[in-house]
């Protein structure tokens, strides 16, 4: 039957075990057709069909809510609930998101693309259902090898195996990769499930019924077990043994990820950030032994290949497991070492604590370089890197860079890493990195990309905005407008010479590929502000010793005779 014509799951469920096959095979070319020219993740849905397949016809979503983890291996789920006919656009502007996403269907319960979080979504809902005496539904989590390596997926696996009551069937994906193959204990320890039963099963112990392991390509297989996990009423882990990107020997045959995600077939080859970065990080890691690099299962699209190949043991992947990733980190550098953790910016949210009282508390030496920071395009609202600049510049101590070219982003990286006393952190976007862009001169807190002895305007340019700050500048100039374009390099700490000279413009504005709120433009005109009617006046970024809360807010003129006191001496100054 024409994919689109499949409308709900229901359609699926009058079907003999040959039609199942036959669909199974429609579905495989159907991915490869769209997905090679839209780009997207293929080899993780290729390994997923069967599977899914099955899900759907033995539960009953979304009564029975189907929990995608991380969601990038949703494409058959969204086939088989109506929606083929949107995969035209797949990722594209106006057109299906490349993840779950709430507004397209009701049968996608949460939209996600961060790893690790569906069994803790199973978690919350399973108690909602009892509390709500909802009895009639199951709870289904789908959850890679890979997404297991997270922390937050244990966390969620203590409450569920002790919650003998909810029926959470946890549907484990396990096709032995993340990107790469999985690292780890718990890779070994699946690898001797998969081969038959052992004397010591981690889920058993975890208070889970263990079904497997499971033919991930057998239907039939898979139904029955689902069928007997959804009777038991119990937490169930269905461990179900998969293949990436089974059925396109492309992908089955692809060493690096099995077309884990795959670009479209019309795109270019223009040299990346990720690529110079990579470079650059082997040239330091030839100078100096102590540099060592951690990645959070990305080593090859954080641009770690190089690096890995060279100096095959001063790479540590730790799994999709990024706030672990920081503290290890911090240990290396107690250690003497000196880090470069690789990641992308939306992924390093998570270890925002981790950064402030890990790294940056104890005063260590550790380079983070978020690849993806800004717009990232296609995988949409969960993974635009837009957040990190807003965040970063609250750590006391810490460095941040947006380099600009790719001569900048060397030269910062290798500034970055003789820093030994604080974090410091390099943003780029996923994009082609571009030619040089030559300072006309270097002040001590910027470089000047075009001088302005008469200008009025000064454009602050931050990172790779600065090709687009210069042609502003120029057609700002055909109008009269005399525009100076300087580049900060180091956009948090603010350095005090750019306050100065942005105290001497008509208009400054700075132009920042990151959220506005916490952006660098906020926090000049914080600082120019300071000395005028509008001031912040609050706690200084800095760790505060131990105290009462009384004695810490009186230290910082936060009670009523402080403010009193600053008042009048503003209004004096005034
Ligand atoms: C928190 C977080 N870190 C990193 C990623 C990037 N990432 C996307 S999929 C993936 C591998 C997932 O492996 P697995 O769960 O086994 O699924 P598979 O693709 O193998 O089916 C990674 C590392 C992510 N989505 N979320």
């Amino acid at each position: 039957m024409p994919l689109t014509e499949l409308t709900t799951p229901a359609d699926l469920r009058h079907l003999s075990t040959v039609d199942l096959m036959v669909l199974a095979e429609e579905i495989r070319a159907f991915l490869v057709d769209n997905v090679r020219r839209t780009g997207g993740h293929l080899g993780p849905n290729l390994g997923t069909v069967e599977l899914t397949i099955a899900l759907h016809r033995v539960f009953e979503s979304p009564r029975d809510p189907l929990l995608f983890d991380t969601g990038h291996q949703a494409y058959v789920h969204k086939v088989l609930t109506g929606r083929a006919g949107d995969f035209g656009a797949l990722r594209q502007a106006g057109g299906a998101s490349g993840y779950p996403s709430r507004t397209e269907s009701a049968h996608d319960v949460i939209e996600n693309s961060h790893a690790s979080t569906a069994l803790s979504y199973a978690d919350g809902l399973a108690k909602s259902f009892e509390l709500a005496g909802r009895t009639d539904r199951r709870v289904v989590a789908v959850v890679g090898d890979g997404a297991l390596t997270g922390g937050m997926a244990w966390e969620a696996l203590n409450n569920l195996g002790a919650a003998p009551s909810r029926p959470v069937i946890v549907v484990l994906n396990d096709n032995g990769r993340s990107y790469a193959p999985t690292v780890g204990g718990l890779a070994a320890h699946l690898a001797r499930l998969r081969a038959g039963p052992t004397a010591m099963n981690l889920f058993m112990t975890l208070g889970f019924t263990y079904l497997g392991p499971v033919d991930g390509h057998d239907v039939v297989a898979l139904e029955k077990a689902f069928q007997c996990a959804a009777a038991l009423g119990r937490p169930v882990v269905v461990h179900c043994v998969t293949e990436k990107g089974k059925g396109y020997p492309p992908a089955e045959e692809d060493e690096a990820d099995r077309m884990h995600a795959i670009s479209p077939s019309s795109s270019g080859e223009a040299r990346s950030w990720t690529s110079v970065f990579a470079d650059a990080v082997v040239e330091i890691g030839a100078a100096r032994s102590d540099v060592v690099c951690l990645t959070a299962a990305m080593a090859l699209p954080a641009g770690l290949g190089p690096f890995a190949a060279r100096f095959p043991e001063r790479v540590f992947d730790v799994g999709i497991a990024e706030q672990h990733a920081v503290t290890s980190a911090a240990g290396l550098a107690m250690g003497g070492l000196h880090p470069v953790v690789a990641i992308y910016s939306t992924f390093f949210n998570r270890a925002f604590d981790q950064v402030l009282m890990d790294v940056a508390l104890h005063r260590l030496g550790v380079t983070f370089v978020l690849d993806r920071a800004g717009v990232t395009g296609p995988d949409g609202a969960s993974h635009h890197g837009m957040w990190d600049a807003s965040v970063l510049p609250v750590v006391p101590g810490l460095r941040l860079a947006a380099p600009r070219d790719p001569a900048a982003l060397c030269e910062l990286l290798h500034a970055a890493v003789a820093v030994s006393d604080a974090p410091t952190v390099l943003r780029y976007p996923k994009a082609a990195a571009g030619p040089d862009i030559p300072a006309v001169r270097r002040t001590d807190g910027y470089d000047v990309l075009r001088e302005g002895p008469d200008a009025l305007v000064l454009l602050v340019a931050v990172g790779p905005l600065a090709a687009a700050c210069l042609a502003a500048a120029d057609e700002l100039a055909r109008h009269d407008v005399p525009t100076m374009v300087v580049d900060p390099l180091w956009i948090a700490p603010l350095h005090p010479s750019l306050v100065r000279l942005a105290a001497e413009f008509r208009l400054v504005l700075t132009v920042e590929d990151t959220t506005a709120i916490g952006a660098l433009g906020g926090r000049l005109a914080q600082s120019l502000t300071s000395t005028g009617r509008v001031a912040t006046f609050a706690l200084p970024p800095a760790f505060l010793p131990h105290a009462s809360r009384t004695e810490i807010l009186k230290a910082h003129g936060l009670d009523a005779s402080g403010i009193t006191a600053t008042v009048l001496k503003r209004l004096k100054a005034a």
